[in-house]
């Protein structure tokens, strides 16, 4: 079995910026510069044939190459319940386009359809037990962050491997944009 996700990654330089953002906050694990993505799917765990399937499927999408900002930093859940530290981007009706096709695409190989709403971020930090008031801080100051615009021309199938520490990320395959 694989453990799969499809996501966007960044140049070397946005994710020196977004991991700088870190600090600052008790209880957060941040994420590693070189793990830092926006994901546009979440697959889990399929069987290798099915994977196989997936990359013929997401190597047919056609979509054009976009600009995209990062934009701002915010958290999910609230008060004692806060979860995960992000950075958000602009709107961009390119990447709600290409996610849609991602979605299409995984749910013709089979995938149950995701219910959630799309909500693009990228997990800045996992929290647990972060006093709230730190949380707060963080977010008023980092709240002017914004990188970008930068050239999103290709996105990538990834494995993740879970095991002690931080999940380990494989690019498998990356697929251009045109
Ligand atoms: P997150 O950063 O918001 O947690 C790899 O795990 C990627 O897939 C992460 O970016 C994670 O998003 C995303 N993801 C979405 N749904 C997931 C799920 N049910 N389990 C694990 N990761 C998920």
């Amino acid at each position: 079995m694989l453990r799969l996700f499809v996501a966007l990654d960044f140049p070397e330089d946005i994710r020196q910026r977004l991991a700088g953002l870190g600090g600052g906050v008790p209880g957060a694990r941040w994420t590693e510069a070189d793990n830092l993505h926006l994901t546009l799917r979440f697959i889990g765990e399929v069987p290798e044939d099915q994977a196989a399937e997936i990359d013929e499927a997401l190597a047919g999408i056609t979509a054009p190459a976009f600009d995209l900002v990062l934009d701002g930093v915010g958290v999910f859940g609230n008060g004692r319940n806060a979860r995960v530290l992000w950075a958000g981007v602009e709107r961009s009706d390119a990447l709600s386009h290409l996610q849609a096709k991602v979605e299409s695409a995984l749910v013709r190989c089979g995938l149950p359809a995701e219910e959630r709403k799309f909500s693009p971020h990228i997990t800045l930090a996992r929290l647990k037990d972060a006093p709230k008031d730190r949380v707060g801080r963080f977010i008023e100051e980092r709240g002017l962050f914004r990188a970008g615009p930068m050239r999103i021309d290709h996105f990538t199938l990834y494995r993740s491997q879970l095991g002690k520490g931080a999940a380990v990320y494989e690019a498998l395959r990356e697929y251009p944009l045109n």
